[in-house]
């Protein structure tokens, strides 16, 4: 019996997603311009929560006010009719040519100054339709030419951008949090901020970081050759996990944005068992929407985009299925036990222990069999080919 999403497991999509007209760098559109509001009602009918989108989703770039009005007006009829929430907003700096060079990094302070009012004036939308969350994904904020940007300098500005934003989120009471969307490269040769690692170095600078974390997405951090799990395992130990974007990536290559598991399906699914059951030795755990950031293949006509919007839902519940299973196996916990898992979550010292007494410990040191105890077999590859059983549906 195949699970079927319900709104309980918070399933959202960008706009922007299912909305891909599948233009890329060689070729034109495969498929029409999908209406925003035929999003929301088809993603509803599939089982999604949510809907997320950049302001210029909804609103193209310049469009006068009246007619911003107009379009906001109807898509809030839409969430009105179907229940369907805005959990997470964001703001296109990278699409029109302005933005070339970067949007808060530009070397133009004229276009940095136009890239804060943009994003505040969606900020102030983001609090009206009830948003926690407002990701920067910085695509443009980088450079393929080390001369030409001053990566200090230009750090200086990202932070200064974030922490006005952050000034004025705070000033408003209006409840958002930020989290940054790490990148390595694409569109820019090289991307600031470029990994969660480096996302979450940068936000200890700020001065507003108890409102800002990050927002890693699978197929970026693989491009880096990176493991997803393990960074958003680090971000949750930083308390900094705000947000995920889902999908799927093969490899070090393009960004392909596949649908969620159509990627490296065994980190998939040791993500799924992440978040569904957190570190085995407790700790934070992941509590907010399971948003999914993919483009359907542009092979696809109008009704494969749907088809794919809810492969991602159903591969993420079978993989939570999988998960669950894994985790209630006896095989699976004898065989954790004997591999020592949980007992990495005791501290190395003694209650009350000093240095002083660890250094006076014949036992740590000058009496301990180095030897014998690196005979130790540690039996991670039971581990790992139960998983794969328990995936493969071999269990
Ligand atoms: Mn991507």
């Amino acid at each position: 019996m195949a699970p079927q999403p319900t709104r309980d497991d918070r399933f959202s999509f960008g706009l922007w997603t299912v909305g891909w007209p599948a233009r890329d760098p060689f070729g034109d559109a495969t498929r029409p311009p999908l209406d925003p509001v035929e999003s929301v009602q088809r993603l509803a009918e599939l089982g999604a929560y949510g809907v997320t989108f950049h302001d210029d989703d909804l609103v193209p770039f310049g469009t006068p006010a009246k007619e911003r009005d107009r379009l906001i007006a109807r898509f809030r009829s839409a969430l009105d009719e179907t229940g369907v929430v805005v959990p997470m907003m964001t703001t296109n700096l990278f699409t029109h040519p302005v933005f070339k060079d970067g949007a808060f990094t530009s070397n133009d302070r004229g276009i940095r100054r136009f890239a804060l009012r943009k994003v505040l004036r969606n900020i102030d939308l983001a609090a009206e339709l009830g948003a926690s969350t407002y990701v920067f994904w910085g695509g443009r904020e980088g450079a393929e030419v080390d001369a030409a940007k001053d990566v200090r300098a230009a750090l200086d500005r990202y932070r200064e951008g974030i922490d006005l934003l952050a000034a004025y989120v705070k000033e408003q009471g209006y409840g958002l949090r930020f989290a940054i969307e790490p990148k390595p490269n694409e569109p820019r040769g090289d991307i600031l901020l470029p990994t969660v690692g480096h996302a979450l170095a940068f936000i200890a600078e700020l001065e507003h970081a108890d409102i800002v974390g990050v927002n890693p997405e699978v197929g970026h951090e693989q491009m880096a050759g990176l493991n997803y799990t393990a960074g958003i395992a680090q971000a949750l130990w930083a308390g900094k996990l705000f947000h995920i974007d889902l999908n799927g990536q093969r490899g070090i290559k393009y960004d392909q944005d596949l649908v969620f598991g159509h990627g490296d399906l065994l980190n998939a699914f040791s993500t799924v068992d992440l978040l569904e059951h957190g570190a085995p030795g407790g700790g934070p755990v992941y509590d907010g929407p399971r948003h999914f950031d993919y483009k359907p293949l542009r092979t696809e006509d109008v009704e494969g985009v749907w088809t794919s919007a809810a492969a991602n839902m159903r591969t993420y519940l079978v993989l939570k299925e999988r998960a669950a299973a894994f985790r209630a196996d006896p095989e699976v916990v004898e065989a954790m036990a004997a591999s020592g898992v949980a007992d990495l979550a005791t501290p190395t010292l003694r209650p009350g222990e000093t240095l002083e007494d660890l250094r006076a410990d014949r036992s740590a040191f000058e009496d301990f069999d180095a030897d014998k105890a690196g005979e130790r077999g540690w039996g991670y590859v039971r581990l790992a080919q139960l998983a794969v059983d328990h995936l493969t549906g071999a269990r």
